[in-house]
Formats: C-alpha cells, structure tokens, sequence
C-alpha cells in the first residue's frame, strides 16, 4: 500500500488526523499538490463510502445563527450515533480583509469525541479557489462521515454556493430582519430544500416569520404544493426543534434516494461545478471555444465519468482546449 492508499483507510476509519491531512491536502493549491490531491479523491470516489452518507449545507444571513445552530445539529446527530464532519466555509472579503462569518464555529461538545470533526476554511479572497477547496474538502468529509454539515454565507452567490456541494440545502433566517423580503424579491427561496427560522425563543415574532415564509412558499410554488420545502422553527441556543430540523433533512434525503435522484444530483453538481472552474480559468471565450456552456458540460461530464474530480476534469479541458 502506497502512502495515499494508507490516507484514504484511515480517513474512512475516521482517524482524526488522517482526516485533517487528507483535507490540507486537497486545499493545497500549489501545482505540485495537485496530482495527489486529484489521486485521493479518486481512491476516496472508488470506495463508494460517500454514497451512505449526506451533506447538509447551512446557508443565510450573518448573524441568523448558522453556527450556534451547527453547533446545535452536531450535537442531536451525535446523540443519534451518527459521525459528524463541520465545514464552516468563509469567504473574507477581499475589500475589508474582514470574514463575513465572523466567528469560528464553536461546538461544544466532548473533546475528545473522535467522531465530531470540525473544521474551518478562509478564502483570503480567492472565490475560485475555495471553491475548489471548499468542494474537495466536502469529498473527504463525506466519504468519512456519516453526517456532513457545511455552513457558509452568501446563497445564491457565485462560487461559495451551498447549493453546488450540498445534497440538502437549508437556508437559515432570523425573525423581523427584513432578510426576508429580500430573499423573496431575487427569487431565493426556490433554492433551499428545507427552511429555518430560528431564534424560535424570541416569541411570537418568531412563529409570525414563518408564517410569512409558508405564505410566501405558497405563492412561488403556484399548483406546486407537494414541492413546497418545509419550514422549522428552530432555537440553536434551546436546541429546540433542531431534532426536527434533522427529521426533515433526513426525509429529504430519502427522496432523493428513493428516487434515485441523490446520484444523478451529485454527478449533475460535480458537472456544474466542473464547469465554474473551467470557466474561471477558460473565461467565456473559452466556453465559446467549445461551442458553448452544453458542449463544455459535455466534455467535462466525460472526463468526470473517467473518475476525475470536478477539478480535475476542468484543467484536463482547459489542457485539451
Ligand atoms: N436568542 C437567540 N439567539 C441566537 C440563537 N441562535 C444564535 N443566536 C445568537 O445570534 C448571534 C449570531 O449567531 P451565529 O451563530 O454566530 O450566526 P451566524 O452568523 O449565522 O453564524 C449570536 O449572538 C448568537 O448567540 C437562538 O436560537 N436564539
Ligand atoms: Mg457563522
């Protein structure tokens, strides 16, 4: 067994170090990582162990409690037995140097608990390449855990989106912070897969906010209802309702797989994704080149069935251009 093969047991061992290698690894952006990083998640794709597992993605405002109610999910699945892996993405923004999320995840919980991993990862500005990073990184914790939450700011933006490594999408509001009216106006809400208003403990503001997030469900969803995504009222600082917020995730996940949709939506994200990359490297020119956003995909959706990752499969395109 090379040194890779012996990575990858151990991560699907849920060794914590191992882990953490196996994720620095894939984040390392120097060329001369590249080849290993690519090899890895490849030997990580073939075990199949990613297929048992889920990848929740916490998206929303700053401040609406994505990280108290990570901290909050981690604990409820722990206590259900289930291993957890915490990718808390943050996207500094170039202009202030600042994080938008601000603070760390903070999980409290047993120290010493080896199957809560919890692991965070800055941007420095570079969108592209946590994108990059961001999505390899979900690859290793999703072949490792059983439960896999991402919290990140920004839905519906470009390349942090959730939505492109997340096989359940859950967007996190706050009672009476005008959040909402902005989601509704772009469209948003015909992202997410499960919505939350959380802060449920400040009352009756709480229960009136999701109130206007189903009537407003209802109206962008017109003869659609059985496809109307649920609404939990949540308190991360409780934990109130975050059981069932895991209930609803989990159902969403059985769908997919009983409908065989949770591969089919994978490969079509990895090809998504794929194509990002390529054409943050290519430009739309290149895309042009190919004869179009279909063509790329096309191409790409080749080189990813050849077991690349979506990384892989774009600088091989951007190679054979
Ligand atoms: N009252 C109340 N405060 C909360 C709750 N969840 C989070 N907070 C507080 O809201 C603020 C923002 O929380 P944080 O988890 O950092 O939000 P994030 O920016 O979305 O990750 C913090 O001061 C939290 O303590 C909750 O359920 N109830
Ligand atoms: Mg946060």
């Amino acid at each position: 067994m090379d040194e890779l093969q012996e990575l990858v047991e151990r991560v699907l061992a849920r060794d914590f170090a191992a882990v953490g290698r196996a994720i620095s690894l894939v984040e390392d952006r120097r060329p001369r990582a590249s080849e290993r990083s690519e090899r890895l998640l490849q030997l990580l794709r073939t075990s199949g162990r990613a297929a048992a597992g889920h990848c929740l993605g916490l998206t929303g405002p700053p401040g609406a409690g994505k990280s108290t109610l990570v901290s909050a999910l981690a604990r409820v699945a722990r206590r259900r037995a289930l291993s957890v892996g915490v990718l808390a993405v943050d996207p500094s923004s170039p202009r202030s140097g600042g994080a938008l999320l601000g603070d760390r995840v903070r999980i409290e919980g047993d120290p010493d608990d080896e199957l809560l991993y919890v692991r965070s990862m800055a941007s420095g500005g570079d969108l592209g390449g946590l994108a990059r990073a961001a999505g390899a990184a979900v690859e290793v914790l999703t072949a490792a855990y059983e439960l896999v939450v991402v919290e990140t700011v920004g839905v519906g933006q470009s390349e942090t989106d959730v939505e492109h490594v997340s096989d359940t999408v859950v967007l996190v509001v706050q009672p009476a912070s005008g959040d909402l009216l902005q989601f509704i106006k772009a469209g948003i809400l015909e992202i997410p897969d499960v919505l939350v208003v959380n802060k449920l403990d400040l009352g009756p503001v709480a229960t009136r906010a999701a109130a206007e997030l189903r009537a407003a469900l209802a109206a962008t969803h017109p003869g659609r209802q059985a496809s109307v995504p649920p609404v939990v009222l949540t308190s991360a600082a409780t934990s109130d309702g975050v059981d069932e917020l895991l209930d609803r995730c989990a159902e969403h996940r059985a769908q997919l797989a009983a409908t065989g949709a949770l591969e089919a939506e994978r490969a079509a994200r990895r090809r998504r994704w794929a194509y990002r990359l390529f054409r943050d490297w290519a430009g739309a020119r290149g895309v042009q080149q190919l004869g179009g956003r279909a063509h790329a995909e096309a191409r790409l959706a080749l080189l990813l069935g050849e077991g690349r990752s979506a990384w892989g499969a774009a600088s091989a395109l951007a190679e054979q251009r």
